[in-house]
């Protein structure tokens, strides 16, 4: 072996005491390189949509949009009104898990102050 060492580094013109990898060393394996976009498909979406009713007072609506759906006090007092004049409005667009926590959300807070206001979802076409 140590023979077969020296004639190998005076062929290769390898410094005498360089080291050399043992026969049986495993072969490195390069890594997988990934060629394919990574799939990240947006979720569907889904809106949340408020009713109209003739009972839960406009200044707590606008009070709710603001609160739960983040809105500022002039668009929640847009959305408000156009529920109370269309019957119904888009308040916000969610992933479903999400826009489904709104309408517990909403439903609780109405319930818990004696409002029957109500809203549903619907989801948004993916086009
Ligand atoms: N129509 C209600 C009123 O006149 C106001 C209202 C707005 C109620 C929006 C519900 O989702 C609603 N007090």
């Amino acid at each position: 072996m140590e023979a077969l060492i020296h004639i190998y580094q005076h062929s290769h013109s390898i410094a005498k005491d360089t080291k050399i990898p043992a026969m049986d060393m495993p072969t490195i394996q390069r890594p997988e390189i990934q060629t394919e976009k990574p799939q990240l498909k947006k979720p569907p979406m889904y809106k949340v949509i408020m009713l109209n009713d003739d009972y839960t007072p406009m200044e707590f609506v606008v009070d709710l949009l603001c609160s739960l759906f983040r809105k500022s006090e002039d668009e929640a007092s847009r959305i408000m009104l156009s529920i109370h004049h269309q019957g119904e409005a888009v308040c916000a667009a969610y992933p479903r898990d999400i826009a489904e926590s709104k309408v517990v959300q909403v439903e609780n807070h109405c319930e818990a102050n004696g409002h029957p206001l109500k809203c549903r979802i619907e989801a948004e076409s993916s086009d």
